[in-house]
């Protein structure tokens, strides 16, 4: 009986699970471009120039980019341009994507959590300085969720 119990419990959290995840993959109304461009939980998040996932694709990476202006890492040329965002990172650890105002990976910032799998539109989002996502972020990294305030969680 015991054994049954245990498992009952485990299918209950792995349905509540499945809700949950199908709850957050539409929470938005317009994410068919995202919805197809999800590249499978990975460790990679993306940016694209135009809201859902469409546009110019402005980079990816599975590390962190401090400054989506200059010539190295994941984002190139990509300062202030990015109107939708992708976290496909693995669940634990580091597995939030903090993007910033401003280079530097510190400062203002909000984050895009692994469930929430995508931002289909930053201009319904504002960074900790109050300041709308569209066309603002200039640098992102991976941190945990304590990292993340309460409020500054994006969708
Ligand atoms: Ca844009
Ligand atoms: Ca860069
Ligand atoms: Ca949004």
């Amino acid at each position: 009986m015991r054994t049954l119990g245990t498992f009952i419990a485990a299918l209950s959290l792995s349905v509540f699970g499945l809700s949950i995840t199908s709850t957050a993959a539409h929470a938005t109304t317009e994410g068919d471009i995202c919805n197809a461009k999800w590249p499978g939980r990975n460790g990679s998040m993306h940016a694209w120039d135009g809201t859902d996932c469409s546009g110019d694709y402005l980079g990816g990476t599975t590390g962190n980019d401090l400054n989506w202006g200059d010539g190295v890492g994941g984002f190139t040329n990509a300062n202030n341009r990015a109107s939708s965002v992708m976290n496909a990172g693995f669940f634990g650890g580091r597995d939030m994507v903090a993007f910033y105002f401003l280079p530097g990976g510190t400062g203002s910032y909000a984050c895009l959590a692994p469930g929430e799998l995508y931002a289909d539109y930053l201009g319904d989002n504002t960074f900790t300085n109050g300041a709308n996502m569209n066309n603002n972020i200039m640098a992102h990294k991976w941190v945990t969720p304590a990292d993340c305030a309460a409020g500054s969680w994006i969708t």
